[in-house]
């Protein structure tokens, strides 16, 4: 360790829990804003739980008075770390008042409470609470929140907080808002705004017949962008009724945009804060995946008032307990959207993208960890993506009623409380008769198990038997694991293709076999249906795999299969390349495609999932010494020997599918787009590019206009410097547009990338205060494989400066980035010792934050 670093924090343990000493019953705030020194006067009404002192967190707070019971308190009285106030001798029930100061113009970390453009904006999950006053910042403390804000009429005509708007008034240039939020809730759901907003407004009324006023607060001139974020609000609402039987319980609902923000979004109780990016849309700025994006988000924000609000988390151990919760909601909620087929294939899609990845790396955990250091670095794929899985497989295991009867139960025993994943599965427990016990091994085991399969029929007996393995690799910490519980939705096919039996089996030991009776051919199993466990299936062979492309009556498995044959085939073709030999395109890839377009009129949203080749990081992971530049080189000839033998149908498609109007966002137009893009890629990698760079003069839709640019990037010209110097005359001024800007180039094939991103991280709209340009430039050239791992290691000195400089002012962005240089190992030796060196560089430095040192120190383990 480096002189002058400080200590890295320890570890904090699941199996340390203990309950808070003492309760808040009520909190009253008083917050006079000033970004140079907004002070905050606090009261809380305390009440014993256990013996011993009363200990507060607090970080970044000048402490001006402190009173206990009206009191005033000398300095004999507490002790006061960088971290904590103490106080040792206290009564059983009292009343503490303090007063301090804190300085948000500074805060550049973005947690606790911050400047944005012109206002104020808070961010308290999991810790920022700490840094605005002291108190027992922990989620099992729940108290009743009375807010006043006082601030410059002129420049923050808008104050807002969490629950409803009691009072308010105006003294001088000054002007002041009480609020107050009837439900008890933890630190890390207050929110408070302070700035010049303008509100969209609207209404929604419950089932029960309530009216709430609903208002998206949003900078003037984009209060023409909120459409469908007040749509997708109002159809959450009524989807939640509906699905959960959950009703809104505050009379407003309140959600901020703020440009400025770490996450996606925040369920703070009644006042959501939302990154402008999961807000603003419209059909010329925004693509059609932004549009899908904010409606899911929205939903999601919006689900937590139940799964996060009124039932909470007992500990940040437990985040998944809401997290995986309301990811499982919200993927619902959109599957019922469009089609839920599509919407599942996207989300496995990158399920096996992100989270399939981190859990085969140094920086595996379980759904619930049982240690960490710095608790934002566990806001993952695996805690939301992996744990929305695992609430799925309840359902799978159970079925679709006792799933709902068990949610009823889980709110209803633990409403207005701090809740553990252990609630969450007693409550699922006491609605089926089914002993679910062992799938709590999915919170505690890290990995991804491995399915393997062996098969047999007997004729006489007309018996077919199919016997299941699971294996799962050992993962840091974890050398043995115990077998999962695995829910294995599944049919058998005939040879025409017709289900002859459909099943779901639980495969629970490390070998199970099960027969089934009255089976006279040889059949065809098509496992996993829908993706029923996250797992990964091996030993299909390329026959069997063709076959269920074709004939599943699964479509998640009639994708899936093509997918599996299209890495297997792109993975040989690897190997070729390797060996020095020229590419050739498999029959079988050319047929499945020529099917899937011949036949896409039928479902284009899957016909548009189905033409996408597996990504360059899908095969990377499948390899055992990952070889970016093949990869990239293979996966390109595929789509380029596909553009030019399709060439007469991929245009034929994109005519077809051409004729929606640019503001349509219905589902079928973005089907249509999605198809019509998809067709565009593959002539565009052939070498018709005229058509891109039609198709991007004449966008007046954003996803038409990107589709083509990204096709336009990877020439090397000047027809794409005009592009690009276009496309930021055009849309310089809107901040979320310039971020795709910045991400398209990042994110390129063209052989001059990398040493356009080190351009561009000099660019006079590059900011690294900015988390979403950091992500736009920095977070998209880490995800593009062929050009970050360039042999030279230039583009792990691009991100480990970065890191460098960030880790200062965002630690955690900061550490965020640096687990693009987590999989090191699985690259070739030369690569290897260029991402260790940038690791132990960052490792290295003076004052490395605890975020960045965790990440860092792990992946170097
Ligand atoms: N609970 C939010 C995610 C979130 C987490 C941390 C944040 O700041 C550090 C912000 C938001 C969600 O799941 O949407
Ligand atoms: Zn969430």
């Amino acid at each position: 360790m480096a002189d002058g670093q400080i200590s890295p924090r320890k570890a904090i343990n699941l199996a340390d829990y203990t309950p808070p000493v003492f309760l808040v019953d009520e909190v009253a705030l008083d917050f006079t804003l000033d970004p140079a020194a907004t002070i905050v006067r606090a009261t809380l009404n305390l009440r014993r739980q256990a013996p011993g002192p009363l200990a507060l967190d607090g970080r970044d707070l000048e402490l001006l008075s402190i009173k206990l019971n009206g009191e005033a308190l000398g300095g004999n009285r507490y002790v006061l770390t960088e971290s904590s106030l103490t106080l040792d001798d206290v009564p059983d029930v009292f009343t503490l008042e303090t007063e301090v100061k804190i300085i948000p113009e500074t805060n550049t970390e973005l947690s606790g409470l911050y400047m944005s453009g012109t206002g104020f904006f808070t961010q308290c999950e999991p810790e920022g609470f700490r840094k605005i006053t002291f108190f027992p910042d922990r989620p099992d403390v729940m108290a009743r929140y009375k807010v006043t804000l006082r601030a410059d009429q002129s420049k923050y005509p808008v104050l807002l907080s969490n629950g409803n708007n009691t009072a308010s008034g105006a003294a001088g240039t000054q002007i002041w808002a009480t609020w107050e939020d009837p439900h008890p809730k933890p630190s890390y759901l207050f929110a408070l705004v302070a700035a010049d907003l303008v509100a969209v407004k609207d209404s929604f009324t419950t089932a029960s017949g309530r009216e709430v006023a609903l208002g998206i607060w949003v900078a003037a001139g984009d209060e023409t962008r909120c459409g469908h974020a007040m749509y997708a609000l109002k159809n959450a609402m009524k989807w939640d009724e509906d699905t959960f039987g959950l009703e809104y319980d505050l009379d407003i609902f309140n959600i901020a945009a703020v440009s400025d923000f770490n996450a996606g979004a925040m369920e703070n109780k009644g006042l959501n804060i939302f990154n402008t990016a999961y807000v603003l849309a419209s059909p010329a700025t925004a693509t059609d995946a932004d549009f899908q994006g904010v409606e899911r988000v929205i939903a999601h924000e919006y689900f937590h008032n139940w799964t996060g609000d009124r039932v909470t988390c007992r500990d940040w151990f437990q985040l998944s307990l809401k997290e995986g919760l309301t990811v499982f909601r919200d993927q619902e909620y959109m599957a019922d959207q469009f089609s839920a087929a599509v919407k599942r294939i996207s989300d496995v899609r990158s399920l096996r993208a992100t989270q399939f990845r981190d859990d085969a790396g140094p920086l595996a955990h379980p759904v619930r960890p049982a240690s960490y250091l710095e608790i934002n670095n566990f806001y993952t794929t695996t805690i939301y993506e992996k744990g929305a899985e695992v609430v799925r497989m309840y359902r799978t295991l159970i079925g679709r009623e006792a799933f709902r009867k068990g949610m009823d139960i889980y709110i209803a025993e633990n409403d207005n409380s701090a809740a553990t994943v252990e609630d969450f599965f007693a409550a699922m427990q006491a609605a089926t008769a089914i002993d679910l016990k062992q799938i709590m091994r999915w919170y505690e085991q890290a990995g991804t198990p491995e399915v393997s399969f062996d098969e047999s029929h007997d004729p006489a007996a007309q018996t077919y038997t199919l016997t299941l393995r699971q294996h799962t690799a050992p993962t840091p910490g974890q050398p043995v694991k115990q077998p999962f519980m695995i829910p294995v939705a599944m049919g058998l096919l005939d040879a025409t293709g017709r289900d002859i039996h459909t099943e779901t089996l639980i495969l629970a030991q490390p070998e199970q076999s099960f027969t089934f009776h009255n089976i006279s051919e040889p059949p065809t199993p098509s496992l996993f249906r829908n993706f029923s466990a996250p797992v990964k299936l091996q030993g299909q062979s390329r026959q069997r795999l063709a076959f269920l492309a074709a004939k599943d009556t699964d479509l998640f498995n009639r994708w899936d299969a093509m997918q599996q044959y299209a890495t297997l085939v792109l993975l040989d073709a690897v190997k070729a390349h390797q060996a020095g030999q020229a590419f050739a395109l498999d029959a079988g890839l050319l047929e499945a495609v020529t099917a899937t377009l011949r036949d896409a009129a039928r479902d284009p949203a899957f016909a548009a999932e189905a033409l996408l080749l597996p990504a360059e990081t899908l095969l990377a992971d499948a390899m055992s010494i990952v070889d970016p530049d093949a990869i990239r080189f293979v996966r390109e000839a595929a789509r380029k020997a596909l553009g030019e033998t399709l060439r007469e149908d991929f245009f034929a498609a994109y005519a077809q599918f051409a004729a929606v109007a640019a503001s349509d966002v219905s589902g079928h137009a973005i089907a249509s787009r999605a198809l019509k893009n998809a067709a565009l890629g593959y002539l565009s990698a052939a070498g018709d590019t005229t058509l891109a760079g039609a198709q991007f003069l004449s966008g007046e839709n954003m996803t038409d206009t990107l589709a083509a640019l990204v096709n336009v990037a990877e020439l090397a010209d000047e027809r794409r410097d005009d592009a690009f110097a276009s496309f930021y005359d055009q849309w310089r001024a809107n901040a979320l547009v310039l971020d795709k800007w910045f991400s398209v180039q990042a994110r390129a094939g063209a052989p001059d990338t990398l040493a356009r991103v080190q351009a561009l991280t000099k660019h006079k709209d590059f900011d690294l205060r900015n988390p979403n340009r950091v992500r736009a430039l920095i977070g998209a050239f880490a995800a593009n494989p062929s050009k970050f791992h360039e042999a030279s290691g230039a583009g792990y000195q691009l991100l480990a400066d970065t890191i460098f400089t960030l880790d200062e002012t965002n630690p955690q962005i900061a550490a965020r980035l640096t687990t693009a240089m987590g999989s090191w190992r699985r690259y070739d030796t030369a690569r290897q010792s260029l991402m260790k060196a940038q690791l132990e560089r960052i490792l290295a430095k003076e004052k490395l934050s605890p975020n960045t040192y965790e990440m860092a120190s792990k992946a170097l383990a």
